[in-house]
This record gives structure tokens, C-alpha cells and sequence, in this order.
């Protein structure tokens, strides 16, 4: 990695972490005032849990705080965990949220400028200067992706091609003739772009930048994506609580872990069922708390997102901000099969390692009287067979799922964030 003056506010990405760590203090204490005083809702959950805002001193002090997950922001649906008037509110956005009631997440002026400072961060981090072409491929819509990837290049100062999601041959078309240099998206279209391409035959030279996100990325897709589109591939972190993309981090050019934006987010790695931060290194769940949010900070916010920090030492490129590994999975999306736990990303990373497999897969999850049975579908060029795929399975998870090859094209592809895994209704008598 060439180190390069490639900072957005090097005064804060460069922050000596004693600083970092009193500023965190200090905007926690503002924070817990402020939900406190503001919304009821916030003030039950402390007074529930026995705490008061002036037990809150330092960043230390945020294990005294209640933990609060996505069944609290959809019991509040629309916007009853809003801490501001309603005047104050400029923009909203929402998951679809798989399982019902969404999560909305309303932002003020100052929250637009957080979301724009830290998305403008990575875009930066990306290499992306002024006088690139970007172009946005993720969703203008509900979906933060479109517009948080906007926010931020304005603040950035880039050139921007809204071009939205879809027509991938008019989006080849576009950064060829207006010279993309950095592309964003969901992980899936990337690989969606690397089909068009190769059956249209083109090349695109002025590319050299993939922001991707939104989804899980196994290394090996990374490497896919980048061979495949001839560019160096940022996984970039965020979700609707957190007040969307970009507003939890990205890796830097190192690609030795994301950096999470400390000096705007606490974030705690836990124990999922006790909710005890786990040693750096071990496995948890990411729970995080904004501190510089408006409308709707979030406290203590347990994402069900499954990661471990890499490091608290300042990286090579010079910033400070802690660094967690890219995200293994959700913790709603573990398979438990013949006895084996796993991930959808395990299955990614072993399917890519079959030579001529392609990049678009499913899994299909079948459950009969509590017992899960998964089959895999897979993209493969002529020659890969049904039990080629079963081989690998078998080595890399222990049991041998069924495994069924598609030719390349023969699954269907989604707009949005990729639709890997699927419940079936178990069919009777199938062998
Ligand atoms: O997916 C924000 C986003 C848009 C991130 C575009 C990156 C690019 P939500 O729709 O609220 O927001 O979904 C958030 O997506 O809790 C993770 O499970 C997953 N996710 C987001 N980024 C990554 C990533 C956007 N880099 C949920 N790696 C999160 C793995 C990711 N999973």
C-alpha cells in the first residue's frame, strides 16, 4: 500500500485514540441528556433499567446503559422514538425489514451532514478525489444506499452519476463514455456488472475504485469481483440505525480490517446471549451507539451482526479508529445442519473455490419437525457437476448437502441486496 494523503478530516481519522476516547465520553454524556430528556420511550428504558443520565461520565460508563434491538425501533414504528420535533426532520429512510414492521430512521440537517462527513470519509479512504466520476448503483429510494452514497460524494466533492440500480448495459455504457473511476453498489452487483460486461465484451479502463456493501462478501467474491471488473474493492459497513451507509466504516487500502468511525459511534463486541463484551479477536455480536445522531440516536443498538476487532492500534495508513473484521454473517442468517453450524458466507467461499462455478447462488433451506436440510443451487460452466459441488460441501462443512448446477444465467438475479437464502416448503416423498 502506497500511504497517500487521502483523508476527508485527517484532524479526526488521525485523532490520537486518548482524544477519541474522551470525546466519546463526552458526546455519550450529551447523548443519554438528550434521548433522555426528549422521549419518553428512551426515559422508561433507563429508568427500567435503574440508570440515570448523570451516572454517565465517560465512554467507559456505557456498559451501565440498557442494550436495545430492532424490536424496540418497530414497536416505535413510524417515529416514536424520535427525539426531535417533527419541524426538524428533513429526510427519512427505511428498511424493508425481513420480517414485518420496518425500521424507519428520520434524519435532521446535522444528521445529513454525519451521514455526508463519514460516507465522504470512505469515499476518500477509497482513493476517490475530486474530478473522479462516481457512479451510485445502489437504490434512490427508501433503501439508504442511493442517497447516503450521494450525501457523501457531495461532501466529497466528486463528480456523481446517479445512475440508480438496473439497465446494466446502459451503466456499462455510462462509465465508459464519462470515465468512472469509482463505482458503488451491493456486493451482488458487482458480479452482475461482470456478466453484462463480458457478454457485451467490454472493457472498462478508467475504472479502478469498487465500494461494495450491504451484503456479506466472502474473500473470495472480493477476489472475483476485483479479477472480474479489473479494480481494488472497498467493503463498506452500515445500516439503517446506524443512520446508513458508510455511517459504521470501511477498510482502507491496507484491507486489514473495517475502521469504524469512533469519534461518531461506540462499538462494543458481544456475547449474544449475554451481552458481555467479548476479549479483541473473539467472535461477538457488533452492538454500537451513535453519539453525534439527532432524530434517533441509538443506544447500545445490538446490529445481529457477527464480527471480532482486529485492532486498536493506529493502521498503516494512518488512522486511528479501531478495526473490526468484515462481517462473517447475521445471526439470525446461522444454519444449523446435521448437527454442523455455519454460514451462508462459508458456502459462498466454497462454491468460488470450484473452478468454472459462477457468482450467483442459492440456498435453500428446508425445514421438516424442527430438522434443517439445505440444498444448494449454483451457476457453473459445462463440466462442473451436481456432484462436484456436493465433494467440496461436504469437505468444507463436514456433511454433504444436495447440490444442483445451473448454466450460467439459468438463476434468477435481484435488483437489490441478493436473496441467497431461501425457506422451501419441504416436499413430501422427495428423496
Ligand atoms: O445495507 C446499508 C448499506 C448500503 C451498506 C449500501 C453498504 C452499501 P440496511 O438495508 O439497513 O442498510 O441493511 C443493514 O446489511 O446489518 C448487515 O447485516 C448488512 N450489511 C451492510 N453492509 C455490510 C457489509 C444497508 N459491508 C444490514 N458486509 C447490516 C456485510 C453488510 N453485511
Amino acid at each position: 500500500m502506497t500511504i497517500k494523503d487521502n483523508y476527508h478530516n485527517k484532524k479526526a481519522e488521525t485523532a490520537p485514540i486518548k482524544e477519541i476516547r474522551e470525546l466519546q465520553g463526552k458526546r455519550l454524556k450529551e447523548t443519554v441528556h438528550r434521548v433522555y430528556n426528549s422521549n419518553p420511550l428512551y426515559r422508561k428504558l433507563l429508568d427500567d433499567h435503574g440508570v440515570k443520565p448523570g451516572d454517565i461520565k465517560t465512554a467507559e460508563d456505557i456498559t451501565k446503559l440498557p442494550m436495545i434491538n430492532k424490536d424496540l425501533l418497530r414497536e416505535s414504528y413510524p417515529m416514536k422514538l424520535s427525539c426531535v420535533p417533527r419541524e426538524k426532520i428533513l429526510e427519512m429512510h427505511m428498511s424493508s425489514g425481513s420480517t414485518g414492521t420496518p425500521v424507519v430512521m428520520p434524519y435532521t440537517q446535522a444528521d445529513l451532514d454525519q451521514w455526508a462527513e463519514c460516507m465522504a470519509r470512505c469515499y476518500r479512504m477509497s482513493g476517490a478525489v475530486p474530478g473522479d466520476a462516481v457512479q451510485i448503483t445502489p437504490l434512490f429510494g427508501l433503501f439508504n444506499g442511493g442517497f447516503g452514497m450521494y450525501h457523501g460524494a457531495r461532501a466529497a466533492g466528486l463528480f456523481i452519476i446517479p445512475a440508480g440500480p438496473g439497465n446494466t448495459a446502459r451503466q456499462i455504457r455510462l462509465a465508459k463514455d464519462f470515465g468512472t473511476r469509482a463505482l458503488t453498489g451491493v456486493v451482488s452487483y458487482g458480479t452482475r456488472l461482470m456478466e453484462v460486461m463480458e457478454e457485451m465484451g467490454e472493457t472498462l479502463p478508467d475504472l479502478q475504485i469498487g465500494v461494495f456493501g450491504a451484503e456479506v462478501f466472502s474473500e473470495s467474491m472480493k477476489k472475483k469481483v476485483e479479477a472480474g471488473l479489473g479494480i481494488e474493492v472497498f467493503d463498506i459497513y452500515g445500516m439503517t440505525e446506524s443512520g446508513g451507509v458508510g455511517t459504521l466504516g470501511m477498510d482502507c487500502a491496507a484491507h486489514d480490517g473495517l475502521h469504524v468511525w469512533e469519534d461518531h459511534y461506540i462499538l462494543e463486541i458481544v456475547d449474544p446471549k449475554t451481552g458481555e463484551q467479548v476479549g479483541d479477536g473473539e467472535p461477538g455480536e457488533l452492538v454500537f451507539t451513535a453519539l453525534t445522531r439527532e432524530a434517533l440516536p441509538m443506544i447500545r443498538f445490538k446490529t445481529a451482526d457477527l464480527t471480532r476487532i482486529i485492532s486498536r492500534e493506529p493502521c498503516e495508513c494512518g488512522r486511528t479508529h479501531i478495526r473490526v473484521a468484515p462481517i462473517t454473517g447475521r445471526l439470525d442468517d446461522m444454519l444449523i445442519v446435521k448437527g454442523v453450524n455455519f454460514f451462508p458466507k462459508q458456502v459462498e467461499q466454497t462454491l468460488l473455490g470450484i473452478p468454472g462455478v459462477g457468482s450467483n447462488y442459492q440456498i435453500l433451506v428446508e425445514e421438516t419437525d424442527g430438522v434443517m436440510d439445505i440444498r444448494v443451487n449454483v451457476e457453473a460452466e459445462s463440466g462442473v457437476t451436481g456432484y462436484m459441488v456436493e465433494k467440496a460441501l461436504k469437505e468444507a462443512l463436514g456433511f454433504s448437502p444436495k447440490g444442483d448446477v445451473f448454466p450460467m444465467g439459468g438463476l434468477p438475479r435481484t435488483e437489490g441486496k441478493a436473496k441467497r437464502v431461501i425457506k422451501v416448503e419441504a416436499e413430501k416423498g422427495r428423496t
